[in-house]
């Protein structure tokens, strides 16, 4: 969706500080950082959020967590980190295309505000 910005990222036509990128998943420094570490990891395919799932994305979003896993190594957060995915607006979801945040660097609270 050319509307889109995490679409314009992933095709390389705005610019974001990119970490890793394959035909599936791209992940990328969050503009507006919460913790030492926060990156989003995104399915490259126009997915609104985690409502709009279905089982053909399974393989993709599974990936996410792979690609978190490894991105937590690269940044030395392996030990603990949290990943999140907000959908909808009430429970934080800005942008309208699925993402995951890894969040690390910091100790974390729960239950989230
Ligand atoms: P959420 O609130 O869960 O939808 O998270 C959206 C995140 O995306 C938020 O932490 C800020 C980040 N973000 C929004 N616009 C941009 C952008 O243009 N570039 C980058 N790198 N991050 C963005």
């Amino acid at each position: 969706m050319t509307d889109c910005i995490f679409c314009r990222i992933v095709q390389g036509q705005a610019p974001a500080r990119i970490l890793y990128q394959d035909e599936d998943v791209t992940a990328f420094h969050d503009i507006h950082p919460g913790s030492p570490v926060h990156i989003l990891i995104v399915p490259n395919r126009h997915i609104v959020g985690a409502a709009q799932v279905e089982p053909e994305d399974e393989a993709v979003l599974g990936k996410l967590f792979t690609v978190a896993r490894l991105v937590a190594e690269e940044f030395g957060v392996a030990e603990w980190y949290r990943l999140v995915v907000n959908n909808g607006r009430s429970a934080g979801q800005s942008v309208d295309h699925l993402h995951m945040h890894l969040l690390g660097g910091r100790r974390f609270h729960w239950p989230p505000g």
